[in-house]
């Protein structure tokens, strides 16, 4: 597997997903400050939109840190990073799958950008209730799905902890005690590492 990679972006989650995974996998240096990073013409496959994280893995190529981790939980089964088709877990894994992109992202953009809510019209409510709905999944713990960790928490748990170091993340003691556990899974301190040596 080749991972098309930037440190200090979104494909820490990826380098973490893939330190779960336990499956070898080799880097690939893509500079999004660089205007020619599409020159690579691997990337531009993977990546339609030039945006990292990217994977090249055999004849499959493919973008976006929720992508990514559907399929490789799913293509690596023996990490156990995702509850098999017919567990009734699968409902809740998936549906925990689409947060981050579909209502934790727009959530943030809108709040940061100071647009406008609209709770009933906009497809990801507002960012209070993306709060109270992330800090119900979470409450119980230790993970999403209770005991099993799975590659939605390196999705929710990466996101909840980049919101916490924009200084977004109202106060939650459920959602404090959540991203403690994940940033102190060993996995993701040595995904930490290799995104820091670059
Ligand atoms: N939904 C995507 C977002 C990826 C994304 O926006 N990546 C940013 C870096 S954090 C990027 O590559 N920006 C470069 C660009 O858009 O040119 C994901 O979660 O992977």
């Amino acid at each position: 597997m080749k991972l098309f990679w930037c440190p200090r972006t979104r494909s820490l989650r990826a380098l973490w997903l893939l330190e779960e995974l336990g499956v070898p996998y080799e880097r690939v240096f893509i500079d999004i400050r660089d205007p020619g990073l599409t020159r690579d013409p691997e990337f531009k496959l993977a990546s339609p939109m030039g945006k990292v994280p990217a994977l090249a893995d055999g004849e499959v190529r493919l973008a976006d840190s929720a992508a990514i981790g559907l399929y490789v939980a799913d293509r690596y089964p023996a990490a156990k990073l995702a509850p098999a088709i017919d567990n009734p877990m699968r409902g809740a894994y998936l549906w925990w799958m689409i947060y981050t992109p579909g209502v934790i992202e727009p959530a943030m953009a809108e709040k940061f950008s100071g647009i406008a809510p609209n709770r009933l019209s906009h497809g990801w409510g507002d960012f209070e209730l993306m709060i109270e709905t992330l800090e119900n999944g979470v409450k119980d713990g230790p993970w999403l799905l209770g005991d099993k960790f799975s590659a939605a928490d390196v999705l929710v748990g990466s996101s909840a902890y980049f919101m916490k170091q924009f200084g977004m993340l109202p106060q939650s003691k459920p959602i404090e005690a959540y991203i403690d556990r994940c940033i102190k899974r060993p996995a993701y301190e040595r995904a930490l590492v290799i995104d820091a040596k670059g």
